[in-house]
């Protein structure tokens, strides 16, 4: 039993993964505004922010523009635009009417398909971030819309000098401010692979070294989540912490189109900003 009241879901809708899910206020945060979904096929993760409690309203909208696409095998990419889009839409007019400026991020994965075959959908907007372990690799799968990699983008910031930054916080893009479009990335799912979705409240704690190091030592998903969770704690615990990890079964069948075919997939619109999203 963890110490710090966590909870942790781990779901088999689909048989080929074992997800898993933690969140946590933190040691200094009074609320928690992040928000978080994991029920095949979306895996998503939500940093609310605004005044009073607006930011725990935004995350949670953004979250629930999604819910209709759980428990779907033939979710299109076009649908996750669409939802993408409905939730620019609710958090603009929570933005508007409350005149609080709400907004949050948004990341994660969303399985959908083309032309039969299942890929990932990696999506974001902010900074919370999406991960992948396959086999010794780990790697980040988004890029941060932040004022600090506008800084290291520009050359102006080292990256080792990144954990000293003074306005980690700032984002460049947010659900429900303008000018804010999701990027995409298109990812085959391949057995025995690894994804973790989480907020700034784990990767600004934990370095990427350390991120990969508690995921290397806990098999089981609800016990690697457990840790990352306490292992932000121990570090101080700043900000609200969510966790969500998906993991695709090693056995998976190899005649399964799930993870054959990858080579001779068919090409997905992978620019980083599609059509249907540039409008939220
Ligand atoms: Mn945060």
């Amino acid at each position: 039993m963890a110490d710090h009241g966590v909870t942790v879901v781990v779901a088999d809708a689909e048989p080929q993964l074992r997800t898993a899910a933690s969140t946590d206020a933190g040691r200094h945060r009074r609320g928690n505004e992040d928000a978080h979904l994991a029920e095949f096929p979306v895996y998503i993760v939500a940093d609310g922010m605004g005044g009073h409690d607006a930011g725990a309203v935004a995350s949670a909208a953004v979250v629930r523009a999604f819910t209709g696409l759980v428990g779907r095998d033939d979710v299109r990419p076009d649908e996750v635009a669409d939802a993408i889009r409905r939730a620019h839409q609710t958090v603009a007019a929570l933005s508007d009417r409350t005149r609080r400026g709400a907004g949050s991020t948004l990341t994660g994965v969303v399985q959908v398909r083309h032309d039969g075959l299942p890929y990932w959908l990696v999506l974001n907007v902010g900074d919370s971030r999406v991960y992948r372990v396959s086999g010794a690799r780990f790697e980040r799968m988004t890029i941060d819309h932040s004022y600090m990699q506008e800084q290291l983008d520009a050359g102006n910031l080292a990256q080792e000098d990144v954990d000293t930054f003074e306005h980690k916080n700032v984002i460049t893009r947010a659900v429900g401010a303008p000018d804010s479009p999701a990027d995409y990335w298109v990812h085959p799912v391949e057995a025995g692979e690894r994804i973790l979705i989480c907020s700034d409240g784990l990767h600004g704690e934990l370095s990427e070294a350390e991120l990969y190091d508690v995921l290397a030592h806990h098999a089981d998903p609800g016990e690697a989540v457990d840790a990352l969770l306490r292992r932000a704690l121990d570090h101080g615990g700043h900000d609200n912490i969510t966790a969500v990890l998906v993991d695709v079964a090693p056995d998976a069948d190899p005649l399964d189109p799930l993870v054959e075919e990858q080579a001779e997939g068919p090409r997905l619109e992978t620019s980083t900003t599609p059509d249907e999203a540039t409008d939220a």
